[in-house]
């Protein structure tokens, strides 16, 4: 569908940048305005959508083609002014300010390489692209920006099983889902699928070829993993014939290039409809009804964290897509301090991992793994058919430019664990209810499959990249789901209960696990939900 809409992307992709060029550029907070002309006082327009990831670009552009006037309001900048050394986005192996979140020192997934700290460093506070949110047994990786998670995430465009998405929202016609929403929300993507044959000979991917062969020696077999990130663009990386980027070690703090992210895609599609327009460094931080609208609290910030305004912005039809936790954290504190007092008491509940989480093995001297590491994994041991303990595992990379011997892992194991989340009054913000425990679950059914390989190659773990001596990283993950679950906290499109017009379209929908990497269902689900709520809800004009 939106290769039919080639010339609109274009245009909203010179929208996004001419933003950038004008008065934006001197706060960061760039501007495409839309809408209606502000009234006097408060700004009204019919819809508003909070936070622009996969599920708030998927709606965000599908209410702009149906000529509904749109604002998103994101609390991350909008990444498009390079700086003094030319690029966008670090590397991973050199990170600065534009990293993090306003954080004084670097949190990486890995926290150190032979047992030295030598993988984080200080760095200034600043608006940075990831974000490492705390809870107290469970950190959560989250993308800040025009983009949200597709800023930072692996690309990887991951179809899940039927089983699992069928167990995860029984209410939902599978047949339909699968055969009219996700092929629309992959066309929307850009996903698209490694040549086989360039894998075999990809310098890049011999970690890859390497964890494979360690994996059929313990009788497991692997797939190709789709992506988002253009395998042909990074063919010609491998070829010298282009800037590196998945061969520079780019992934986790932004890409300079070949990643098609959701500015290039769908956010891009978006504003050129004319319809939809993108204010970055705006956080919202409450909502309230006054008649049939919804009153935002919003607060707009400069690059290093200074309160430029706080506003408000009225709306009649308000769709959350702030993430999980941002999602989450806004209905609850909605509910408890009495703003939203009608809201469903099961906001909150609902949340898990994904049964995410990584680990490492050292291979022999006589398997290396390669200098030059494709920081977009490709490949995945596949045992999601194994009854008893389902895993899906990608090949990671460790993109550090010098030879490891280590092979990494993205495992992703079936989990049963769910924890819920509450509002803390003192510091008007979320609590995780996750139990140590729970990651122990985790943790033995990873090591059920990696001790089988480990065992059938005479192999062992890598204790000293995660801290405190683990071979598995079970304190922190990158795909949180739930906390407004679909068809419990809202009905079965995103619609909360004990709110009118007030939708929730992200992975907050998404009951905790669905066996595989979520962006493709979470931007399938938000299709789906959108086309019901245009159908049934909206009219244009508010
Ligand atoms: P998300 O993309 O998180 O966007 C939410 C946006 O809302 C963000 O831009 C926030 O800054 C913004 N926001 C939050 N609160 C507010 C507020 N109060 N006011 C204004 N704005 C707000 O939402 N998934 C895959 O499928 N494949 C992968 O390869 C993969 N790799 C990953 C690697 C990393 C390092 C990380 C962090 C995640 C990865 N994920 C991957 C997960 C994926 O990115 C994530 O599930 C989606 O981004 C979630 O999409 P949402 O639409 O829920």
């Amino acid at each position: 569908m939106i290769n039919n809409c080639t010339r609109r992307g274009f245009l909203g992709r010179a929208a996004l940048g001419m933003a950038a060029m004008s008065a934006a550029a001197a706060t960061g907070s760039s501007l495409v305005s839309a809408g209606p002309a502000a009234a006097a006082g408060r700004e009204w327009v019919p819809a508003v959508v909070i936070g622009t990831g996969y599920g708030a670009a998927a709606t965000a552009l599908r209410l702009g083609e149906a000529g509904v006037d749109t604002v998103l309001l994101e609390m991350g900048k909008l990444w498009d002014s390079e700086a003094s050394e030319g690029k966008l986005f670090p590397s991973t192996l050199a990170p600065d300010k534009r990293a993090y979140w306003f954080r004084d020192r670097t949190a990486a997934p890995l926290a150190s390489f032979l047992w030295l700290d030598v993988v984080n460093r200080p760095i200034t506070p600043y608006a940075g692209v990831l974000d490492r949110v705390h809870f107290d047994h469970m950190d959560v990786y989250v993308g800040r920006g025009v983009g949200g998670g597709s800023l930072v995430n692996g690309a990887m465009a991951v179809t899940p099983k039927r089983e699992n998405f069928e167990a995860a929202f029984p209410g939902i016609d599978a047949d339909e889902f699968y055969a009219r929403y996700l092929p629309r929300a992959r066309a929307g993507l850009g996903v698209n699928h490694i040549a086989p044959d360039w894998f075999e000979d990809a310098e890049c991917y011999q970690y890859a070829r390497v964890s494979r062969k360690a994996a059929r020696k313990a009788g497991l077999s692997t797939t190709f993993v789709p992506s988002t990130y253009d395998f042909s663009y990074m063919a010609r990386e491998q070829a010298k014939t282009a800037p590196r980027s998945a061969l520079a070690g780019e992934v986790i703090y932004g890409n300079n290039h070949g990643k098609r992210s959701l500015d290039k895609t769908y956010l891009a599609h978006a504003v050129g409809t004319g319809k939809v327009g993108i204010r970055a460094l705006r956080k919202v931080t409450a909502i309230r009804k006054e008649g049939r609208d919804y009153v935002l609290t919003v607060r707009e910030i400069d690059e290093y964290g200074s309160t430029v305004a706080t506003t408000e912005l009225a709306c009649r039809y308000l769709f959350l897509g702030a993430g999980s936790l941002g999602s989450t954290e806004l209905l609850l504190r909605a509910r408890e301090t009495g703003a939203l007092p009608g809201l469903s008491g099961e906001i909150g509940e609902g949340w898990g991992p994904n049964g995410n989480l990584m680990t490492a093995r050292a291979n022999h001297v006589w398997d290396p793994t390669g200098a030059l590491q494709a920081t977009m994994p490709s490949l995945a041991i596949d045992n999601s058919a194994d009854p008893v303990n389902p895993v899906f595992a990608e090949i990671a990379p460790i993109p550090v430019g010098l030879e490891t011997w280590v092979s990494m892992y993205l495992a992703i194991v079936r989990s049963p664990e769910r924890a819920a989340f509450s509002y803390d009054r003192a510091s008007d913000g979320l609590r995780l209810g996750w139990r140590p425990e729970q990651s122990q679950v985790h943790v033995a059914k990873a090591k059920a499959l990696f001790d089988s390989i480990n065992a059938a190659n005479g192999t062992v773990y890598r204790h000293d990249l995660f801290g405190q001596n683990k071979a598995f990283a079970d304190d922190f993950c990158y795909h949180p789901l739930g906390g407004c679950v679909l068809g419990s906290a809202t009905d079965g499109y995103g619609r909360v209960h004990g709110a009118e017009r007030l939708y929730v379209t992200d992975s907050a929908l998404v009951p905790g696990y669905l066996g595989v990497n979520p962006f493709v269902t979470i931007t399938a689900l938000a299709e789906r939900n959108i086309e019901r709520v245009l159908a049934e809800d909206v009219r244009p004009g508010g």
